[in-house]
């Protein structure tokens, strides 16, 4: 299959970096045909792995023996004709095969995400189904990796295709009531059923609007800040956590100067757990700038565990959720919401039940919901909009602009499948696509 636009042969190692016992050369584009012809002399029948030694069409030299396969377009990956050459795994070999493809004409390496771009250019994919495949790769917890299984295989574009079918079909309704306006009956009975369809997905769409979790949060995860005075027990309790010793721990107040973080996976969803410079009044101006970085760690947090030693302080000047920790409870503290003792693990199970709870209410698992992105609840809230300015519009005098109203609605929710805008976003996501994906 050829494609005009781009007839490059693309090629890139798809699997890691570093020895294995193999690694896999992606090749697509409308000569990869010759090139499987001159590397590895007969085509493979189609999808079927196939042993065959690789050569180098310059002087007939061995690169490796490798498994072959041929996946002719347009029922591939891209769309395109494509190979995959599963080489064995070292360095030089990958190296010398890479080189050689490099060297045949019309052939180069392929940028971050291109075979991706080019399964979407061929509508192989829609763009939601796209940034399923990110998020996939990306997962690094169960409830990332359901919530992107289900994005790839559609969940979201399917329940955004029926939406603005049907607003497409309440756009027709209003433009056949412009048609019969003279015929004032049939006009108002039109009219009537094009609010109906309106009126009932806007009622979906605010639904999920409303809905408590913010699951295109379920990426980055739930952040947990520790904070407190110094001295409180935040880098030992980060340590116990995370179960190393991320954190320095001392009996010196003003330890920890910079911002750490450890990630936590709290049954499937992912916890980012933060240590921070303890809150005080300091004339260091490292810690200066530490406290400040807390600050803005706070502000930027989910929740704030206020950490509080035996005799200490209660949470001051934070704003946002907080949950007061009693620390060091093995030498008697009953100060807080939950007391703990990082140094004898009383208390840690609860806190993390705990932590737990409070994100999965806050991110979700993100099963049942359509919203994967920000950028999708960005569309969905526009189309909403649109469609509430469509329904108070006074359609039996102004059904044009009623219509228009209900035209801008479906191209909002376009945007999310990439029917409409697709470029705004392409450049941005694919920045973040690995070589060879
Ligand atoms: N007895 C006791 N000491 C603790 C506990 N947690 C921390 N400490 C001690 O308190 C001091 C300060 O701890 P650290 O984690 O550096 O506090 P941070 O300044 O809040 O990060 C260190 O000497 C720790 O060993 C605890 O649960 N029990
Ligand atoms: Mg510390």
């Amino acid at each position: 299959m050829t494609n005009i636009n781009d007839p490059d042969v693309i090629f890139a190692p798809a699997s890691g970096a570093g020895r294995a016992a193999v690694s896999i050369v992606r090749v697509s584009g409308s000569w990869t045909r010759a090139v499987l012809e001159q590397v590895c002399g007969a085509v493979p029948p189609p999808r079927r792995a196939s042993v065959r030694r690789l050569r180098d069409p310059a002087d007939g030299s061995e690169l490796d023996q490798a498994l072959v396969l041929w996946f002719p377009g347009p029922a591939s990956f891209t769309g395109e004709d494509m190979a995959e050459l599963h080489c064995h795994g070292g360095r030089s070999v990958l190296a010398s095969v890479l080189r050689v493809l490099g060297q045949l004409p019309g052939c180069r390496p392929a940028d971050a995400g291109e075979f991706t771009r080019r399964a979407l250019m061929n509508g192989r994919m829609t763009l939601d189904q796209v940034e399923g495949l990110a998020d996939l790769i990306d997962a690094e917890t169960e409830a990332q990796r359901r919530q992107a299984l289900r994005t790839l295989e559609g969940e979201t574009g399917q329940a955004v295709r029926a939406w603005r079918d049907a607003i497409i079909q309440a756009m027709a309704l209003m433009e056949a009531a412009i048609d019969f306006s003279d015929e004032s009956d049939v006009s108002d009975r039109v009219i009537a059923d094009s609010r109906a369809v309106a009126q009932s997905i806007r009622d979906q769409i605010e639904s999920e609007l409303a809905k408590p979790q913010r699951p295109e949060r379920l990426r980055e995860g739930y952040r947990v800040v520790l904070a407190g005075p110094p001295n409180a027990g935040k880098s030992t309790l980060l340590n116990a956590l995370a179960r190393r010793e991320a954190a320095i721990v001392s009996p010196i107040a003003g330890t920890t100067r910079d911002v750490i973080e450890v990630h936590l996976d709290l049954g499937g969803v992912p916890v980012i757990l933060v240590d921070t410079a303890g809150l005080r009044e300091s004339a260091d101006v490292i810690e200066q700038e530490g406290i400040r970085r807390t600050r803005a760690s706070i502000a930027e947090s989910d929740l704030v565990l206020w950490l509080r030693p035996p005799d200490g302080d209660p949470p001051s000047y934070i704003e946002g959720q907080v949950l007061v920790v009693g620390t060091k409870a093995d030498l008697g503290n009953s100060d807080g919401d939950l007391t703990l003792s990082a140094q004898s693990g009383v208390g840690i199970d609860q806190l993390l039940a705990l932590l737990q709870q409070r994100a999965e209410e806050t991110v979700g698992s993100g099963a049942g919901h359509i919203i994967t992105r920000e950028r999708h609840r960005a569309a969905l809230i526009e189309t909403r909009d649109c469609l509430d300015r469509a329904l108070a519009g006074d359609a039996e005098a102004f059904a044009e602009l009623v219509a228009e109203d209900l035209r801008l609605a479906a191209r909002a929710l376009g945007r999310i499948t990439g029917e409409v805008g697709i470029e705004d976003v392409l450049d941005r996501l694919f920045a973040g696509f690995c070589i060879g994906k």
